[in-house]
């Protein structure tokens, strides 16, 4: 019986994730910024404070650090990660429909820790990836 319940809420749950292969991005933290990388079409695109994904899919972010250790939260979208100096962590991430939400440093990382927010800014899937410089 016990093993029939963990089956189906293992079955409800995985149902509730967004589905497909996962996209890649990158998060890479110094004091006080955060740089993202997204695939664009014509290559790799960077930005600084605003994060791009596609909608309705699981996103994978693999977050680094240069100096001290960060950390990577939107709350709406998932957990937080840290970014620790010398390593990569993947964290995954999914908005269910496009907009825009607001991601801050949850670790503090020193004095001007608290205006270390950014925007991650979800897209329509079939307008991704997204031209450069559109949004
Ligand atoms: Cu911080």
């Amino acid at each position: 019986m016990l093993a029939l319940t963990l089956g189906v809420a293992l079955w409800a749950g995985e149902r509730i994730l967004p589905h497909g292969p996962a996209v890649e991005v990158r998060a890479h933290a110094r004091q006080w910024v955060w740089t993202f990388t997204h695939e664009g079409p014509d290559g790799p695109v960077e930005t600084e404070g605003v994060l791009h994904i596609p909608a309705g899919q699981p996103v994978d972010v693999l977050i680094t650090a240069s100096d001290v250790i960060h950390s990577f939260w939107v709350p709406q979208l998932g957990g937080k990660m840290d970014a620790i100096p010398g390593r990569q962590n993947r964290l995954r991430i999914a908005a269910d429909r496009p907009g825009t939400y607001e991601g801050l440093c949850a670790e503090f990382c020193g004095l001007e820790h608290g205006a270390m927010r950014f925007e991650v800014i979800a897209h329509d899937p079939a307008l991704w990836p997204p031209r450069e410089g559109s949004q």
